[in-house]
């Protein structure tokens, strides 16, 4: 990594080392996104969403706007966990209203079509927009990479579009474990090398988002989930010893123990259901804690939303602890909420 002692004497970065900070660093998954006026107007002028993606100035400044307007500790690179999919060569596309679509794979003989070696060379402009974000990012920001668990990313590639029960995906799995396991093996691998140019390029965390972890059962929760996060964990830290990873490993539950223990993850974020006495004795004796405000509570504001704030705050702020929420902005969100929030959390005094 670049620039090392800048990027260990950020906030956020020495949480996921392990020290309990004087305030809690704070991001929000989805910072950047329908919720501010200011990314609708580039998203329209973008035409499509992977254009918005693949075009590394606008890419950049949709980074930069929520970081411009609340200060947060920490950016999150725009874009998306399905270009690992466009980019092995399934088509991709973003419907308005409707979400990812995708050509769903159904046949082992689809898999061995796509082309795993071809992921960094094509998605060169998502590249090129951390190198750009490392140049203009303010000084304690700290920047985020990330990537979709090979899990959750093959719900959608297998499903073709987002689902309530991944049940496309499951049933393969259990149908033709040996079968389903050659696209994990093959998004593993697409995931470390789109992981590690993004680390070269400038990344200074990594996020890995398995969405839909809590919908398997426990044994495939540890081959599907587990494994696949542990072999990038470990591939990652062999390039970069140093690597702060978060993993966020949604409706895990009690799983989340082992998640974090095996992994070898710096952080877990907290999905909302997660109860934060819980996480105290259980996982943060293992890892930095990040979340886990209800979307919603921010949708809400107010009283309601500050009590939920002092709960999370004065439970867990005594050791590594990152604010956040516990899943992404929804785009009814009043963009003063937001505000609101980061000065709630910036002026808690437990
Ligand atoms: O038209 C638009 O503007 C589309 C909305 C949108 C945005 C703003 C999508 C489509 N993706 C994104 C950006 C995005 N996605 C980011 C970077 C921005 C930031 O966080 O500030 C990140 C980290 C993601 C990650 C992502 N995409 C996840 C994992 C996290 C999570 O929210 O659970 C998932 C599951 C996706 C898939 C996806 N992309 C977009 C949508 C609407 C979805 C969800 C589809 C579904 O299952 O309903």
């Amino acid at each position: 990594m670049n620039d090392v002692t800048g990027t260990k004497a950020k906030r956020l970065i020495r949480a996921l080392n392990g020290e309990a900070t004087d305030r809690a660093p704070i991001w929000l998954m989805r910072q950047a996104g329908r919720y501010l006026p200011e990314y609708r107007k580039v998203r329209a002028e973008a035409g499509s969403f992977l254009d918005l993606c693949y075009t590394p100035a606008l890419a950049e400044e949709v980074t930069l706007q929520p970081i411009r307007r609340y200060g947060f500790d920490a950016s999150i690179l725009f874009s998306d966990i399905l270009v690992v999919p466009d980019a092995l060569g399934q088509k991709v596309a973003f419907r308005e209203g409707e979400g990812p679509v995708l050509d769903p794979i159904t046949r082992a003989e689809q898999i061995d079509e796509l082309d795993g070696s071809a992921v960094v060379e094509r998605l060169q402009p998502v590249y090129e927009t951390v190198r750009r974000l490392k140049a203009s990012l303010p000084t304690e920001t700290a920047l985020i990479g990330f990537a979709g668990a090979p899990w959750t990313v093959a719900t959608y590639m297998v499903g073709g579009r987002g689902s309530a029960d991944q049940a496309a995906a499951k049933l393969w799995a259990y149908r033709a474990p040996d079968e389903f396991q050659k696209l994990i093996d093959l998004l593993v691998g697409a995931t470390i090398s789109h992981l590690v140019a993004q680390v070269e390029a400038g990344a200074e965390v990594i996020q890995i988002f398995d969405t839909w972890a809590g919908s398997l059962p426990e044994a495939q929760f540890r081959r599907f989930s587990i494994e696949p996060t542990r072999a990038i964990v470990k591939a990652l830290r062999a390039r970069f010893p140093d690597l702060p990873v978060i993993g966020f490993p949604r409706g895990a539950g009690a799983l989340a123990i082992d998640y974090t223990r095996e992994t070898g993850i710096s952080g877990v974020s907290l999905d909302t259901g997660v109860s934060v006495g819980w996480a105290r004795e259980a996982l943060q004796p293992l890892a930095c804690l990040q979340g886990n405000l209800d979307p919603l509570l921010l949708v809400a504001g107010g009283d309601e939303m500050r009590r939920a704030v002092g709960n999370i705050l004065g439970t867990l702020e005594g050791g590594p602890f990152i604010f956040n929420l516990g899943h992404g902005i929804v785009p009814q969100t009043p963009p003063d909420h937001v505000a609101e929030l980061v000065e709630t959390v910036r002026g808690w005094k437990g």
